[in-house]
């Protein structure tokens, strides 16, 4: 289960992801130490997601596999898209709104570490968070 509170550990080629996705270095350096967490909560296939960092808090409800907006870092950078559950992990497919270009993001649990991927462009990166 994904449930529960998730805390950024740590980052690998989130820098140079963001750079793909076209985000100023000011913003990737605040980014790499945004304090990240998410309290998932799943009720069948509902989602209530609580995210706090330094950018904002926020929460949002999905439902899997249907489509649904989200914003990256406060800007005006909108995705759209979709998670669907494929055997242990939590799979997304997105598009950007402005680009329409894909971004994909795979969410994996190992022990007590939940392991988020990314990829845009033929860039990945992983951030991986602790139970907290
Ligand atoms: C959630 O389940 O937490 C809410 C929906 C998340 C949508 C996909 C997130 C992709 C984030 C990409 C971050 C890249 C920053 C440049």
């Amino acid at each position: 289960t994904f449930n529960g509170t998730w805390k950024i550990d740590r980052n690998d080629n989130y820098d140079k992801f963001m750079e793909k996705m076209g985000i100023n270095m000011v913003k990737r350096k605040l980014a790499a130490h945004d304090n990240l967490k998410i309290t998932l909560e799943q009720t069948g296939d509902k989602f209530h997601v609580k995210e706090s960092s330094n950018f904002r808090t926020l929460e949002l409800d999905f439902t899997l596999g249907v489509t649904f907006e989200y914003s990256l870092l406060t800007s005006c950078l909108m995705l759209q898209g979709s998670w669907t559950i494929e055997g242990d992990s939590m799979k997304g497919v997105f598009n950007r709104k402005d680009n329409g270009k894909l971004l994909t993001t795979v969410r994996t649990i190992q022990g007590d570490e939940l392991t988020q991927s990314y990829s845009y462009e033929g860039v990945e990166a992983k951030r991986i968070f602790k139970r907290g």
